[in-house]
């Protein structure tokens, strides 16, 4: 990694963002694919085409998150900025398009520098253009990568109070020891007395669930399957997105919900240079979606050194914003 990150002024249509890391989308998904029980890693949904179909996921009847989260935010976003200092860095982890980071920045004047962290090159392009325009005042420093990877905070910002920020429930895409060693990366680069702000999903009951993760309109079946044609397409695979169902499951002894692709047929697919086979109603493994408890995710923060500093939790479908500290 190059220590020297450019800032986001400097940033324009002819220069990339710093990028932290190459994908290993070949080398993943073919070590993926060839696995017993066949798994692909969530974070490669957010192609340009699967950031849209996740934006149209949030604006789904049945996909409550989002729009529970952002209610919430913006209802306690005085409460929950009240402790940040002066000339506070924000960082967030898989930023987005960046809208929700518009409740905190807009509650607390103190944040003057923003790190947004993504996998995806073209979203943080176009949030960083958006945030220059509405934030002339506010220095943004994009970080193109995966967040599970630490990456230097850039240097003109050491020295100042930092606080991460991790909405979205991002954090339930990763088992438990995946979560632990993550917030453990998290709290490590965000360097002591650093505040951390997580949004999580809570448990509640699975029609709920089940329908957030299987919208009638089908978006969230396209979004799955967007996984395929990013392969055809990055691998030259030669999925038939047919070929497949989207599946959505409660798995109650993990408190997860699942989404996998079933094999309709018994078939052979080709991609990145290897040969697949797959037997009718085999699946494939695509995300965890992790929900908790106040007590599961207490659990959780203790185990990797945090302590849950204060918590909100919206009405019906639950949802939490977690203010932690080190
Ligand atoms: C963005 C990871 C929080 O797990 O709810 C939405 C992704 N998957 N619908 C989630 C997602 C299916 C989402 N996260």
């Amino acid at each position: 990694m190059r220590s020297g990150v450019r800032l986001a002024r400097d940033l324009t249509a002819e220069t990339a963002p710093e990028t932290v890391e190459d994908s290993g989308f070949a080398a993943d998904v073919v070590a993926g694919l060839s696995a017993r029980q066949k798994t692909l890693s969530p974070k490669y949904f957010y192609d340009a085409t699967g950031s849209d179909l996740f934006e149209a996921i949030c604006r789904t009847p049945e996909y409550y998150p989002t729009r529970t989260e952002t209610a919430l935010l913006r209802a306690i976003a005085p409460e929950l900025v009240a402790d940040i200092p002066a000339d506070a860095v924000l960082v967030e982890f898989g930023s987005g398009a960046s809208v929700k980071t518009r409740l905190l920045l807009d509650a607390a004047a103190q944040i003057t520098a923003y790190v947004p962290i993504d996998i995806s090159d073209d979203a943080l392009r176009h949030a960083t253009l958006r945030l220059n325009r509405d934030y002339p005042s506010l220095v943004v420093t994009p970080v193109v990568g995966d967040f599970t990877t630490a990456v230097d905070l850039p240097h003109a910002l050491a020295g100042r109070p930092v606080v991460g920020f991790f909405p979205g429930s991002t954090i339930g895409n990763f088992t438990p020891p995946e979560a632990r060693q993550l917030l453990k990366t998290m709290r490590a680069m965000l360097g002591p007395d650093a505040r951390l702000i997580i949004g999580a999903d809570m448990v509640k009951d699975p029609a709920t669930l089940v329908a957030a993760y299987d919208d009638a309109a089908g978006v969230t079946a396209e979004f799955n399957k967007n996984l395929l044609r990013r392969i055809n397409r990055e691998l030259s695979g030669t999925f038939d997105l047919n070929a497949f169902d989207h599946q959505a499951v409660w798995n109650l002894d993990f408190a997860r919900m699942e989404m996998h692709l079933v094999s309709r047929i018994d078939q052979i697919v080709h991609a990145a240079g290897h040969t697949f086979a797959f037997k009718a109603g085999e699946r494939l493994h695509t995300e965890n979606s992790h929900k908790f408890t106040p007590s599961s995710f207490a659990a959780l923060t203790a185990e990797a050194g945090l302590r849950i500093e204060r918590h909100w939790i919206s009405k019906a479908p639950e949802f939490a914003v977690f203010l932690l500290g080190s």
